[in-house]
This record gives structure tokens, sequence and C-alpha cells, in this order.
């Protein structure tokens, strides 16, 4: 597993360099889920494509801006889903985006979902790696180094509050202001990547991106988003469920680009969907 981290870091180098372009503009196509693809989510899928196409343990890839799963090398064992860059809409008014990757062994499902890993675009470069613990690393003078283990408190200060509220369940809408009535921070940029890192950075929260009234699944994807972060909010000592207050790494997908609603953060908060879910 060791090349595919190192290709990870290659990528992330690289798609840092094309981002820092004063001009991009929309490519003329839409990814399966719709969204309007800008050339920056093309150029960035093909990097992170070129980087993986040489790792012989890789059997095959999935993008979230790509239809089709692409295979590689028959003997692999290994099957990664990445989001190249998601929340790339943000690099227009300069908040901060970032790349996901699930690295699955020989199935795609959570319960083979062996190390997963991100990396965020802002003021600083940082990549956030989950194994058996979770370890951010930082780019400098053009390599990444090692910085800390993170790890989530039992209940924390932040509330990342996805979706259109008009859209809300009414249930859902009781189970954030009650955050708020408890003098939880609205923090929520409109970016996963970023929304999440700074709640497992700052020791905790939640993170909800609900089923709504016009996302009866919710809008995160399950192999390329929610499912990583899954793995890394569960191994730095917090829950990931959806509104059934089931694990989201034993969510079955029924498609490459299945969504979920899903639950991040520390265990106070994600608890609280027994009081309002049921
Ligand atoms: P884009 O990739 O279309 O910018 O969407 C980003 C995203 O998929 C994810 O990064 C955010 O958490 C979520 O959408 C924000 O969605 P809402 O704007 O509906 O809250």
């Amino acid at each position: 597993m060791e090349k595919i981290f190192k290709a990870i870091e290659k990528s992330a180098k690289e798609i840092a360099k094309i981002i820092d372009r004063d001009t991009f503009s929309y490519s003329n196509g839409d990814n399966i889920s719709g969204d309007h693809q800008l050339e920056l989510d093309v150029e960035s899928d093909q990097i992170i494509e070129d980087n993986f196409r040489e790792i012989e343990s890789i059997k095959a890839i999935s993008s979230e801006e790509k239809d089709e799963l692409l295979q590689l090398h028959e003997s692999g064992e290994f099957l990664i889903s990445y989001d190249p860059l998601d929340g790339s809409s943000l690099v227009d008014v300069n908040l901060s985006v970032g790349s996901i990757f699930g690295i699955y062994k020989d199935e795609f499902r959570g319960s083979n979902l062996v190390a997963s890993a991100y990396v965020v675009y802002g003021p600083r470069v940082e990549l956030v790696v989950a194994t058996n613990d979770v370890k951010l690393y930082r780019l400098a003078n053009g390599e990444f180094h090692f910085v800390k283990t993170l790890l989530l408190n039992e209940k924390g200060k932040l509330n990342a509050t996805g979706g259109t509220q008009q859209k809300w369940h009414s249930h859902h809408k009781e189970m954030v202001e009650s955050l708020f009535q408890e003098g939880y921070r609205l923090r929520y940029s409109g970016g996963m990547v970023p929304d999440l890192h700074q709640i497992l950075l700052k020791g905790g929260g939640l993170f909800s991106y609900p089923s709504t009234t016009d996302k009866p699944k919710g809008k995160l994807r399950l192999l390329f988003e929610v499912m990583p972060f899954a793995l890394i909010y569960e191994k730095a000592g917090g829950l990931a469920l959806d509104e059934k207050s089931k694990r989201l790494l034993e969510v079955e997908p029924e498609s490459l680009h299945d969504t979920s609603s899903c639950f991040f953060g520390s265990k106070y908060e994600v608890s609280l969907l027994k009081k309002y879910y049921g």
C-alpha cells in the first residue's frame, strides 16, 4: 500500500499546482451525479488516474468524475474510489477544497475498506491517512512530513449543518437546533473535506448531511466521500452513522455512485440521532 500513499502524495502536489492558476472554466460535460464538471475536476481526475495506473497492486479505480469503473491490473488486490476535487466550485471563491480516497481490498464495501485518505488544499496543503490510526501530514518545502496523530474528544463545540435548511425534515432541524442551544458554533463552508477536517483537528462536534425532501438519500456519495471519512472518524474515536443509526461502513452501496445520509462526529453529538431520529 506504500506505493498507493506515495501516488496520493504525488497527486496532491500536482493538483495543488493546477489549483494555483489564475483562470479556469467549466468543461462541456457533467458527471453522472449531474454535477457540472470544471476543467479542474477533469484535470485532477486525470492526474490521479495517471499516478495510479502504474501501480500493479491496483485492480481498478472508480472516480466521482467517471461514469464507469476503470480496470487497471487483473492481478491487483486493491480497488480505489476517489473524489479528485471535492467542492471544486469553491475554488472560484477562494475557499478550501479537497481530494478523497478510499482503498478497498477486493470489493467496494465498507467492511473491505482497509485505508482511506484525504488532502486539503487550503492556506496549507495537508494530508490525513487512516489505517489503524489517523495521521496528519503537512506539505512543506516540497515534501509531506508527519505532524501528529488525530483523536476526537467525547464531545466537541462545532456544528456543520449540510443541506438546504428549507428542505430539512423537522426532526433534523430539532437535532441541529439542540446543539446550537447548547452553545455549539456553526462551522460550514460547503466543502466536505475542510468542514470535516476542521472538526477532526478541533477535537469534535457534528457534521451532518441528512436526507432532505429534495434528496431522500442525501447528497454525499458513499464510496467516494462517505465511507472514506467514516473510517477516518471511527479510527479517530468518533462515530459515523446514517439516519437509522447504522454504521456507514455497514451500508451496502447499491451502485458506484450511490449516496447516503451521513452523520460524522464525536460520540456525544452523533448519539443524539437516537433521540431525534428515533
Ligand atoms: P460540489 O462538489 O458540487 O461543490 O459539492 C460539494 C459537496 O459535495 C460536499 O463537498 C459538501 O459537503 C456538499 O456538497 C455541500 O452541499 P450543500 O451545499 O447542499 O450543503
